[in-house]
């Protein structure tokens, strides 16, 4: 799509130059026929001056708009200017993979440990599946706690949140991702006015050594003005529309997991420090040519308190089983939302929920979207084993940690399993 624009700004610019030369082509044009030796030097300087011309029309076309005139082989074995176009320019790795790359470049192969051992998914296992319909029901409640602390995921069906909104979120997702990389690239790090916002591919492309096949869009909720403000239009009335409706669930999610934690109730002391702050993202994993030899997202633990995940019906979510080297897949249940305990939950239960290891392969048909709301501490909140768990006699396994190093660490590094848990580790 985009050589055309670069081809035609050239063709706009040469015809130009013929224009104004006209006479000046066909005095040379004559002398050539007479094959005058002067004239085929004027020829020569001629051509010259129209290659020059050809060159700096396309560097000024590149200068303007994100265009290229690069062949595709040319870019596919450049690893730094592949870098650029997927992280620095708003293509990301749709824009890669609608190139319909016939294999899969370097700068995605991960090492093999990196990767999904295919092998080690047992097919047999599921997740617990949490029908929400009657979440007042102590059983419901002891459910959620036994999936947290057995699993560290569970799905839920009937929870409250109505399929519409989850519809429109779906849609909202993709709308964003069809926008032309030029409305992407402002979203980028590097151009967005604030840092609450941000496009990334991969998950931390400055120091991933391998990339992941993955597009997001990363929101951190301050307010509904900073959102109005700065959230990509497309996509913000619809994503907010998601944190709100979602909002009672998070609350009769942490009752429920509280209670085992003898906390009788979700008072504004310790909701502030398990639910204080929410950011949403947006992911987008396009079709891949190679699924088998990189990952859409490496393994690893989320930051949060919970994690409420919605996923479109492709599937590729694996969830490792608890101390085991076996992987369970998540398989997509049509309105039906994914809960997974995070980091901080796990630090301040002191251990008795399972915040656990999970990764996303690549798809080598089908796009795949998901919609995480990480559900966390503020980043102001220092976190530690919460006090009525130490009470009941117990050794505290972690230290107390301010939130927000702890967040800091995490997005040091690239995705390493559950390492992230030993900072916070006694
Ligand atoms: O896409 C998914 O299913 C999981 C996403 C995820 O783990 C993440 O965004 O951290």
């Amino acid at each position: 799509m985009q050589i055309p624009k670069t081809f035609l700004s050239c063709l706009f610019v040469l015809t130009l130059d013929m224009i104004i030369f006209n006479k000046y082509i066909k005095k040379m044009f004559d002398c050539y026929i007479k094959a005058q030796t002067k004239c085929r030097c004027n020829l020569l300087s001629f051509q010259l001056f129209i290659h020059t011309r050809i060159i700096f029309s396309v560097k000024v076309a590149r200068g303007s708009r994100t265009i290229r005139f690069t062949s595709m082989a040319s870019l596919l074995q450049n690893t730094r200017e592949l870098k650029t176009f997927v992280v620095d320019e708003g293509h990301g790795v749709k824009g890669l993979s609608e190139l319909k790359i016939k294999s899969l470049p370097e700068l995605f192969i991960q090492p093999i440990e990196k990767r999904l051992d295919m092998s080690k998914v047992v097919p047999y296992e599921s997740i617990p599946v949490i029908d929400m319909s009657n979440s007042d029901d102590p059983k419901v409640g002891e459910a959620i706690c036994d999936a947290a602390e057995k699993w560290g995921f569970f799905q839920i069906i009937n929870h409250g949140v109505p399929l519409s909104i989850i519809d429109d979120v779906k849609d909202a997702t993709h709308r964003f991702f069809m926008l032309p990389p030029e409305e992407k690239k402002k979203y980028l790090f590097k151009n967005s006015p604030t840092k609450n916002v941000r496009l990334v591919t991969s998950f931390i492309p400055e120091v991933d050594t391998y990339l992941e096949w993955k597009d997001y869009l990363s929101c951190f909720y301050v307010s509904d003005d900073e959102a109005n403000s700065y959230w990509p239009s497309v996509c913000r009335d619809q994503v907010l529309e998601y944190l709100k409706n979602s909002e009672s669930l998070i609350k009769r999610l942490l009752e429920a997991l509280i209670k085992r934690l003898d906390i009788p109730k979700l008072d504004d002391k310790n909701k502030a420090i398990l639910m204080g702050s929410m950011r949403i993202n947006l992911n987008y994993y396009p079709v891949c040519p190679n699924p088998e030899l990189t990952v859409g997202v490496g393994g690893h633990s989320d930051v949060s308190t919970l994690t409420v995940l919605l996923q479109d019906e492709t599937g590729g979510l694996y969830v490792r089983k608890l101390d085991s080297e076996d992987w369970v897949h998540v398989p997509p249940i049509k309105g039906s939302l994914t809960i997974n305990i995070g980091d901080a939950l796990q630090i301040m239960s002191n251990g008795l929920y399972k915040s656990i290891e999970h990764h996303v392969v690549a798809n080598g048909n089908k796009n795949r979207i998901s919609v995480p709301i990480f559900v966390n501490p503020r980043p102001s909140d220092v976190i530690g084993p919460l006090p009525q768990v130490i009470n009941r006699g117990e050794k505290a396994l972690y230290k107390q940690v301010l939130y927000s190093d702890y967040v800091k660490h995490f997005y040091r590094k690239s995705h390493n399993g559950k390492d992230t848990i030993d900072f916070a580790k006694v």
